[in-house]
């Protein structure tokens, strides 16, 4: 139920009631003594994301108990929080109806060895790989015992949180007996922000760490978030941006640095950090920042030195470097090698490592130059260099050569490195996958990438075997997820919290399917009823590919803005630029031609049997056609489709997916939390209209550009449509749009408010046939102030509105969003024709209410509609 309460539910308060004092003080002590664990107002709220143990009112239950007397074996930090963390945990929930509490036995947390010591003549697994833990339910010495133990304190700790995890959903604990370790060692969140407080690539409001160009006083959230990522086990942080990392190391902020440290210590997150690799010129005044100077060499290793004096668990440094301006050893014609080489020196006796990244390219390339190819960087700069790298070095690398697209394909760097270790780098945050404001759940689109087989040496190797160093026989390896967290419920999002669940649980096992990773997030955030777990799971399963059919096509990459917010349409805005995120369409074809035969030769980066599979269109699969070959629209896919039908076929389609998410939701309603239903209820009716601008953007576009008309009928006719600029304006001015496929017919009315001109209207007359009707109004919600809005019919208000939401960019694209009015009913709104129907709008400060259309389509939900037959 919503404002459900940890522990204060009668069901809570009698399970309480068999807990013993001492633990009953614990709880109280830890439930008062931090902030973050305090009752949430309802299920989903995001300081407790996955982890409120209460899912609204449907308290799970233990089957069979566990033992109330809970405690660790040693002394460190980390097995108290794993005490804290079950004690709490098991708090919130209640005893299968029924059944017998526990009121005896005893649930340890503890080492291996201190189990060893506690428990003589208990059979105990010999080994357990790094980070790893043996959870067992046994009897010992007539009582019921839990065992939660760890290769280590932090084997503990994610033993105590995977404990939770079961009980939470659902799992049966009678015969429970279970040995699990970490894939890979390196399991990091990277955050990139911003002394300022602002995040580069933050949909989720203002830095947890850093405000006004020092670390900010309160790290309450800090310890939060730090409780959250442990929870999912991972284990280190890089707090700032890749990008302008110096301020970094200036002294401060090195004890800033250190606070954090501590603030996340208690949750086994170890501190990293990004580095500028002109530090030593940019900080330590020097001449140079050549990385083989001597005075630079020192200058890095007394650094390194000053903050593990502070930071002793300091886990290392990210480096971007000779990337989208950043500084980096080419001005000195020095490689990456040399480069990472110096800090990896510098951090060796200490035991960090140096994440540099392969995120390496050059964005001036020439357009012009048919051989040019972004793609080919990272293999072009790093395969050379394989070797060269010190042994505390990974390399690391995007999963695509591009730049976190929706879909390209995986790095052929991964098996380009044989002799280095490499982790793959991918977004929570969803950059160029709807910025959260769209419904993306990112797990099958990594999956895809981690189960990819590259057939390096032409025998198996997956991309995650390769991270996980198996591939290679590598010391080291992991996954990086670039989350950009922020103030406003960490990624301002509640249903975006699925993508920060999924990569913990990936990196820790990337054998996970997106499944079973969906329902375990769903039971523990919204419900546990199957009716509910089955419906969220299946939206956000197919939620990915969804936004890929309204977005892009066929391996082009979103056809988003790439010079701006990345976010709204903007089919050009790759061309014709150095950046080299071009699809290079033009009225006969479209693509990109990596082929080794005829084009840039990126294809041949793979290892045979996969560099085979792409070299040829015919065997390259559809959904990357467009990513390796140049292709006329008139080619036929292997569907039998021709490319240009195929365009317009998957924007309507995903368009209608994408409202089908919304209908899904629907089903949802008073069955789960409603304060979270109303939420995403709103969200994915954004999407949906959303979803019809990129829908409309890039019909139009190509359309227009290779004149071949959509077999059935679509592209270009808009039954319903009513245009701004074709109606009656009083006070609205007609506007081109730039880029003009963002705006129906490539135009907008916006109302230059003046002291004489409060508002402005447009006003068409109705034609059609009588009935109930939808009326949806779009505009554009511009920033500098909220515009209002008014619908009236034959002067009668139907409906008003604001525009009041903040979108990434003042761009039509961006901004171009609906409002749908119905009759106070629900249903639709009454038309017969002669009807007058008028939008108002009105200007606030520089938001000049800019109208683009209606559309006035039948209410078929409408019984009288339905019994009346439309024409
Ligand atoms: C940190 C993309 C993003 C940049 C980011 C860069 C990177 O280009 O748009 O904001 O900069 O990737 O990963 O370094």
């Amino acid at each position: 139920m919503a404002g459900s309460k940890v522990g204060t539910s009668a069901a809570a308060r009698l399970r309480m009631v068999f807990l013993d004092a001492i633990v009953f003080a614990v709880i109280f002590a830890a439930a008062s003594a931090a902030p973050a664990q305090t009752p949430v107002a309802h299920a989903q709220t995001n300081d407790q994301a996955w982890l409120s143990y209460t899912v609204g009112h449907e308290r799970l239950a233990i089957p069979p108990p566990i033992p109330p007397s809970i405690h660790a074996l040693g002394n460190s930090v980390l097995e108290q929080s794993a005490v804290r963390e079950i004690q709490l945990g098991i708090a919130g929930t209640t005893v299968i109806a029924g059944a017998k509490a526990a009121s005896a036995g005893e649930t340890v947390i503890g080492t291996l060895d201190e189990v060893r010591a506690a428990f003589r003549g208990l059979q105990i697994p010999a080994h357990i790989a790094a980070h790893g833990f043996w959870l067992k339910r046994t009897l010992w010495r007539g009582r019921p015992l839990i065992i939660v133990a760890g290769s280590n304190d932090h084997g503990a700790l994610f033993g105590a949180f995977d404990l939770l995890r079961r009980i939470a959903t659902g799992a049966d604990l009678t015969h429970l007996d279970a040995i699990e370790a970490p894939a890979m060692p390196i399991r990091w969140v990277d955050e990139w922000g911003n002394a300022n407080g602002t995040v580069e690539r933050g949909y989720g409001g203002r830095s947890i760490f850093f405000e006004g160009g020092k670390v900010r006083d309160d790290l309450n959230d800090v310890t939060t978030y730090a409780r959250l990522l442990a929870s999912v086990g991972i284990n280190g942080c890089n707090v700032n941006n890749v990008n302008g990392a110096a301020p970094f190391l200036a002294p401060e902020m090195i004890k800033g640095l250190a606070r954090i440290a501590d603030a996340m210590r208690p949750w086994g997150v170890r501190l990293a950090i990004s580095v500028d690799i002109a530090s030593p010129q940019k900080v330590g005044g020097l001449k140079t920042f050549d990385p083989l100077d001597p005075d630079v060499k020192a200058w890095w290793a007394a650094k390194i030195d000053e903050i593990y004096q502070q930071i002793p668990d300091f886990a290392g440094v990210t480096v971007k470097a000779d990337s989208e301006g950043q500084p980096g050893p080419a001005s000195y014609g020095r490689s990456p090698a040399d480069a990472a080489n110096v800090l990896a020196n510098a951090l060796a006796p200490h035991g960090g490592v140096v994440l540099y990244r392969a995120f390496v390219y050059n964005n001036h390339l020439d357009y012009n130059d048919m051989k040019a190819d972004r793609a080919r960087a990272a293999y072009d700069i790093f395969h050379p260099l394989d070797g060269q790298f010190a042994p505390n070095v990974i390399v690391q690398i995007k999963y695509g050569p591009i730049d976190f697209q929706a879909e390209e394909p995986v790095s052929p760097l991964f098996a380009g490195l044989h002799k280095t270790s490499e982790a793959m780098e991918l977004q929570v945050t969803q950059e160029y996958l709807g910025q959260q404001r769209h419904l993306v759940y990112l797990a099958p689109l990594w999956k895809e990438k981690l189960d990819f087989d590259l057939r390096a040496e032409n025998r198996a190797a997956p991309v995650k075997e390769i991270i996980e160093g198996k591939s290679f026989n590598q010391p080291l390896g992991g996954m990086i997820g670039v989350s950009c967290i922020g103030r406003d419920g960490w990624l301002g999002a509640p249903m975006a919290m699925v993508n920060l669940y999924a990569f913990g649980r990936l990196a820790w096992n990337p054998n996970l399917s997106a499944e079973q990773i969906a329902a375990e997030w769903t039971k523990q955030t919204i419900s546990t009823k199957p009716e509910v777990v089955a419906t969220v799971d299946k939206m956000l399963l197919e939620s990915w590919q969804t936004y890929v059919h309204y977005t892009g096509f066929l391996g082009t990459q979103t056809l988003t803005d790439i010079t701006g917010s990345h976010y709204g349409p903007n089919i050009e805005a790759s061309e014709r630029n150095g950046w080299g995120q071009w699809h290079r369409d033009d009225p006969q074809g479209i693509g990109m031609d990596r082929s080794v035969a005829t084009g840039t030769g990126f294809a041949g980066q793979y290892p045979p049997e996969v560099a085979k599979m792409y070299e040829s269109a015919a065997t390259t699969p559809d959904s990357l056609l467009l990513f390796f070959h140049h292709m006329p629209w008139t080619y036929k896919l292997h569907s039998g489709k021709t490319i240009i039908q195929y365009v317009y076929d998957i924007h309507y389609q995903g368009a209608e997916e994408a409202a089908q998410l919304g209908d899904e939701w629907a089903t949802l309603k008073g069955k789960i939390d409603p304060q979270l239903y109303e939420d995403e209820r709103a969200r994915l009716e954004y999407q949906a209209g959303h979803a019809i601008v990129w829908r409309d953007a890039i019909v139009q576009y190509f359309l227009k550009e290779t004149g071949i008309p959509d077999a059935l009928g679509r592209a270009g006719h808009y039954p319903g449509r009513l245009e701004a600029e074709g109606a009656r304006l009083t006070g609205y001015k007609i506007v081109d749009v730039t880029p003009w496929e963002n705006a129906s017919g490539g135009k907008i009315v916006t109302c230059d408010a003046s002291p004489a001109q409060k508002t402005c209207s447009v006003e068409w007359t109705y034609a059609g046939k009588a009935g109930r009707f939808n009326i949806t109004v779009q505009y554009l919600d511009l920033r500098g102030g909220a515009a209002h809005f008014a619908l009236d019919v034959n002067g009668a208000v139907a409906a008003t509105w604001a525009a009041d939401a903040l979108f990434p960019s003042n761009h039509a694209g961006d901004t171009s969003t609906r409002f749908t009015a119905r009759g106070p009913d629900g249903r639709g709104i009454e038309l017969k024709p002669g009807d007058v129907l008028r939008v108002e709008g009105a200007p606030d400060a520089s938001d000049p209410a800019a109208l683009d259309y209606i559309e006035i389509e039948r209410d078929v939900s409408s019984a009288e509609n339905s019994a009346a037959k439309v024409p």
